[in-house]
């Protein structure tokens, strides 16, 4: 782990919330799906002086002298996303997903212009469209939603673009736990003249572990973060055919962002390079087999499963009218358990989103640490016991020490 010497003699407070994080993260068990343990290296990349340097603009064609390190850096995590994602052109610059998302949108489409977006409380995200997002009162976006087995009926989406005449098919997700068809999605926004664009912010580490099928080759522009199943540090990127280069570059610097961080953009390719390597594909594949393993379990114990199956790293659960408990309820029990979960609505919830009828699980973080099927076994029955003994203080603090007994076997950064 970073040395924080200098930091604690600063500045106590600082470091005794670092500090206090890191513990959380060692002795508690994090299965919020979109979340991870980033590598010792790339810490050390975040940590490094690349954060003084001003650097707008592009690599070659900069508002600022001194840049011979940056743009090493920033060709370097261009490059390697490149190859990872087998992308015509990469733009590393976005600061998450949603600047990304509005970039993108900003790259292509005209105010007014509509979208077609997943239905957040099926699966879909914020930025697809829900009325609370600045880029909802930009452009109109239209829902579409997931049938009652889970799946999409790509005829009936067909026909909807064909109706509202979308400028832009936007697919992807944030709780949808199923494998998405790039091919006939692609082939819809071109029927009916539209942009395609894929947000595969949660999936992308497991397209770059080759453990599902990579939506690149299919959408003209995709989106992603770079800190969920991909292990980097926390930002956004936008890989695009050459013909939406120019906008997206564009969209992304000067129309929405200034100065990049450098610092952050060297740890994406730290983590780019990482994730080329012949582990990261043993790690994909295993997060898969996990989730999957991990939905059997649940399932054993009279969970009710989301969306049908599991084909990538979410579990969505409708914890309420399974087990009698809210989404909210069983976020705050499992956490007293040190289990770390999201209340999530599922499908036309009739609760409100603060507190819904549903969890998100998944094991990206846990798999990085090591733990396989044999563990998720012992989580689901953890998972399953502080949710059916919810007012029982005495089961969640057994389960909480259980809980740190075996986190301590699979230590994040060996120390
Ligand atoms: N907040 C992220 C997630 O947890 O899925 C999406 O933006």
């Amino acid at each position: 782990m970073n040395n924080l010497n200098k930091l604690k003699k600063q500045d106590s407070q600082i470091y005794k919330a670092a500090v206090g994080e890191l513990k959380r993260q060692e002795e508690g068990i994090e299965m919020v799906a979109s979340e991870n343990y980033v590598s010792e290296a790339v810490l050390e990349a975040l940590g490094t002086v690349l954060t003084n340097k001003y650097s707008e603009g592009y690599p070659g064609r900069r508002y600022y002298a001194g840049q011979e390190f940056t743009d090493a850096v920033e060709n370097l995590a261009i490059e390697r996303a490149k190859k990872l994602f087998g992308a015509e052109h990469v733009n590393v610059q976005p600061i998450s997903g949603a600047p990304a998302n509005l970039a993108a949108f900003v790259s292509v489409l005209k105010p007014g212009d509509k979208v077609l977006g997943m239905d957040l409380s099926h699966g879909g995200h914020l930025t697809h469209g829900h009325p609370a997002v600045f880029a909802s009162k930009i452009y109109k976006f239209i829902p579409y939603k997931t049938e009652k087995d889970g799946s999409i009926d790509y005829d009936k989406l067909e026909k909807l673009a064909i109706k509202e005449k979308p400028r832009m098919v936007l697919a992807g997700f944030s709780a949808y736990s199923r494998q998405l068809d790039y091919k006939r999605i692609s082939e819809i926004a071109k029927k009916v003249g539209a942009v395609s664009m894929m947000d595969m912010a949660h999936i992308a580490g497991l397209v770059a572990g080759k453990a599902i099928p990579n939506p690149v080759p299919y959408f003209d522009i995709v989106t992603t973060t770079t800190h969920k199943t991909l292990r980097g540090p926390r930002g956004g990127m936008i890989l695009c055919k050459k013909e939406f280069a120019a906008g997206v570059d564009k969209a992304v610097f000067p129309g929405l962002q200034g100065g990049p961080h450098m610092n952050n953009i060297a740890a994406k390719a730290v983590a780019f390079g990482e994730a080329l390597k012949p582990a990261f594909k043993t790690y994909a594949k295993q997060v898969v087999k996990n989730t999957q393993a991990l939905a059997k379990e649940l399932e054993k114990f009279g969970f009710k499963i989301i969306f049908g199956k599991t084909e990538n790293h979410i579990v969505l659960v409708d914890v309420f009218s399974s087990k009698g408990v809210t989404g909210k309820e069983a976020e705050t029990v499992l956490d007293k358990a040190g289990i770390t979960i999201n209340k999530n609505m599922i499908p036309d919830d009739p609760r409100g989103a603060a507190d819904p009828s549903g969890i998100r699980l998944g094991p990206p973080a846990i798999t990085t640490r090591g733990m396989k099927e044999k563990e998720i076994k012992i989580i689901a029955k953890w998972i399953n016991e502080v949710v059916e003994n919810r007012s029982n203080e005495k089961v969640l603090k057994n389960i909480k020490k259980e809980v740190t007994a075996l986190c301590k076997k699979f230590p994040i950064y060996g120390n």
